[in-house]
């Protein structure tokens, strides 16, 4: 058979299983990556797994998102951080070094590598031929601990490329395109693969953007070959030893195929509020900005950012905007310093903030009420921005900047800019904020705790039946960041789950944790794709501090559903997705025999409120029976020993 570049990579790594579709496999992992606002968890789950080396070539622990320490929170645990690297022998990235997804494009992915991080956008990589997938932290822990990972095969979708992208469009305007086509969840269960002869017209930067972005498309990662411009990368990465040709067979077969001429690639916005309300921005409205961002994982490369400067150079913000930039690395930073870039932004009256996720997690620069934000991130859910009512779009830094001027959102043609970028020819990494790992001998046994960081919940065994109520009924699309919040205020509280538990849900209600206190716990209803968005682990360990015992949705997004595997609930899919309008908040719903219905393709759960039944299915593998029976994968796992 002739194969994608998706299943050779797989197949070189795989320990065991069969290489079809569907099947479960396991795939050996050799670099692991975590960031601050997961990596507490993962963290504490190693330690909570008596773990004493790791089994990755390369494991690196990244502090990116939560900077601000506003309390002793985040400094505690980015010590806690800190501790856990040098007792595991791991790279630590200090605060400032960057965002893990470009410091780790930068210094350390490579073609046909395999790469697990605890962040859905870990499939960045993906722009260097690296198989790279986003995973909530346990999973991390344990691909950390074994060396290896358990998936099962998703389908492959070629995204097939051809002409070339024109002067004023980014590989934003391509994924923005491809989503406005497949939406938020067109990617799910696939592994997006570019091909064509358009592949060699994007730069590694291009293709980052691109492949950072398959995460909104739900996609279990994105991949391009590796070929001339990924040598070229890794040269003036100064590691061209790293640089391994890859490409699919000729006539590969996909199981999708979707053309996309890159000639035809305009200016383009995803509007309020998710990232897949694709408009061309010459068929937008004139809409004026009152803040405009420029940076995240998504683009903040040197390119995008000397373009950006190229945009800025002799211009002035306009007066009723607030522009931010955040270089996404200090690599970055530190190039834009040495040659001028630096101080044109600062001239125009930019905001420079530090190399880190920043405003694109909610860590500060909130808009004013009501007020319109133009950011060259990937996510512009409601409320993720730290206030509710702003209005987001998102957009290429070209866009972003050009806009930033104009005082509305306006084509990058509009203004004079200089389109072609010349990169370093050697970049001169700024390795100061990293820290190697530490010796074995001398590496310390303990870490170091401080009081926010509260132990997670443990799940108990499961029992033979479930009847509870349901505590709430939400539509599709539901995304982590409403089941669990983020923002300035609540993310320092990533390892303290008690006090999270407070705002589970509540961007969409006020209540939930008292619904769930007075029903003792219960069982949550949701739409397609539940679960989309960020693989924070959290926003399965919150229903589980709060006794719910199932999701029943009409579909999941992968990296959710496993979580709630891990946290010992059971995620159940509505066979006929009519049913879902039938239930009602309040209903008690009963699962019968569970110990073998589990095990059943349906399952039956009696309506006992409207007095009906209804079919959901499982589509459980051997594992996840067993990590559910068990209540989670940490008992799990501790049974297994
Ligand atoms: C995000 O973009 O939502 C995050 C913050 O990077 C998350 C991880 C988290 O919730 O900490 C992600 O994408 O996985
Ligand atoms: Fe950080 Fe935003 Fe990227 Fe998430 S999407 S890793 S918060 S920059």
């Amino acid at each position: 058979m002739k194969k994608s570049l998706a299943l050779k990579l797989i197949e070189n790594h795989l320990l065991s299983g069969t290489l079809a579709f569907g099947e479960e496999v396991s795939l050996k992992i050799d670099q692991t990556l975590t960031q601050d606002s997961t990596g507490t968890m993962v963290y504490l789950q190693l330690e909570a797994m008596d773990v004493e080396e790791i089994k990755t070539d390369l494991s690196v622990a990244y502090i990116d998102h939560n900077m601000l320490q506003a309390g002793f929170e985040n400094p505690d645990d980015h010590l806690f951080i800190q501790s856990a690297a040098a007792k595991y022998g791991l790279v630590f990235s200090k605060p400032g070094g960057g965002i893990c997804h470009q410091v780790h494009l930068e210094q350390f992915a490579k073609p046909g590598i395999t790469l697990i991080g605890s962040d859905s956008h870990t499939p960045t990589a993906g722009a260097l031929g690296a198989l790279a997938i986003g995973a909530g932290g346990l999973d991390v822990a344990v691909a950390m601990a074994s060396g290896t990972y358990t998936i099962r095969i998703p389908k492959i979708y070629n995204i097939k490329l051809s002409g070339s992208l024109p002067p004023h469009s980014n590989g934003k305007d391509v994924i923005l395109t491809i989503l406005g086509k497949l939406t938020v969840k067109g990617g799910t269960g696939f592994i997006m693969e570019y091909s064509g002869e358009g592949v060699s017209s994007l730069s590694v930067t291009d293709r980052a953007t691109i492949c950072n972005m398959g995460a909104e498309l739900g996609a279990t990662t994105s991949l391009f070959p590796s070929d001339e411009n990924t040598k070229d990368f890794l040269e003036k990465h100064n590691r061209v030893e790293d640089f391994l040709p890859l490409s699919a067979d000729e006539d590969a077969s996909y199981d999708e195929v979707l053309e996309i001429d890159l000639s035809k690639i305009v200016p383009s916005v995803a509007k309020p509020h998710l990232p897949d309300q694709f408009e061309k921005v010459e068929d937008l409205p004139k809409v004026k900005v009152d803040q405009v961002a420029i940076g995240s994982c998504t683009n903040s490369s040197f390119q995008d950012m000397m373009k950006v400067a190229s945009i800025l150079e002799n211009r002035k913000v306009h007066p009723d905007v607030s522009l931010v930039i955040s270089p996404g690395s200090a690599t970055i930073l530190s190039h834009l310093a040495a040659n001028g870039a630096l101080n044109t932004m600062i001239q125009a009256g930019a905001r420079i903030l530090e190399s880190s996720c920043g405003p694109c997690i909610g860590m500060g620069q909130a808009p004013k009420s009501g007020g319109v934000s133009l950011r060259s991130f990937n996510r512009n859910f409601k409320g993720r921005s730290g206030t509710m009512d702003a209005q987001i779009y998102i957009a290429s830094p070209e866009t972003c900047a050009t806009s930033a001027v104009l005082g509305y959102i306006a084509l990058p043609s509009e203004l004079e800019y200089e389109t072609q970028i010349e990169e370093p020819k050697s970049y001169n990494h700024a390795t100061s904020y990293l820290i190697p790992p530490v010796e074995k001998s001398l590496r310390p046994k303990e870490t170091i705790m401080g009081p926010n960081i509260k132990p997670f919940p443990i799940g108990k065994p499961m029992e033979d039946g479930i009847k509870k109520v349901v505590l709430f009924k939400g539509g599709d699309n539901i995304t982590t960041d409403d089941i669990c919040p983020s923002n300035a205020k609540l993310l320092p509280y990533r390892s303290n789950i008690p006090h999270l538990s407070n705002f589970a849900f509540s961007t969409l209600i006020d209540d939930f944790k008292e619904r769930a206190e007075n029903n003792e716990g219960g069982i949550v209803v949701g739409g397609e794709n539940y679960g989309q968005g960020s693989s924070r682990e959290h926003a399965a360990l919150l229903p589980l501090y709060l006794g719910v015992k199932a999701v029943v949705a009409k579909s999941f997004a992968r990296i959710h559903r496993s979580n709630l595997i891990n946290a010992g609930i059971l995620p159940l899919v509505f066979e006929n997705p009519e049913d879902y309008d039938r239930i009602q908040e309040g209903d008690l719903l009963e699962l019968k025999n569970l110990s073998s219905a589990i095990s059943m393709d349906t399952l039956e759960i009696i309506d006992a409120t409207q007095d009906f039944t209804f079919n959901v299915k499982g589509n459980f593998t051997e594992r996840e029976i067993d990590v559910l029976k068990a209540g989670g994968f940490l008992n799990y796992a501790k049974n297994r020993k």
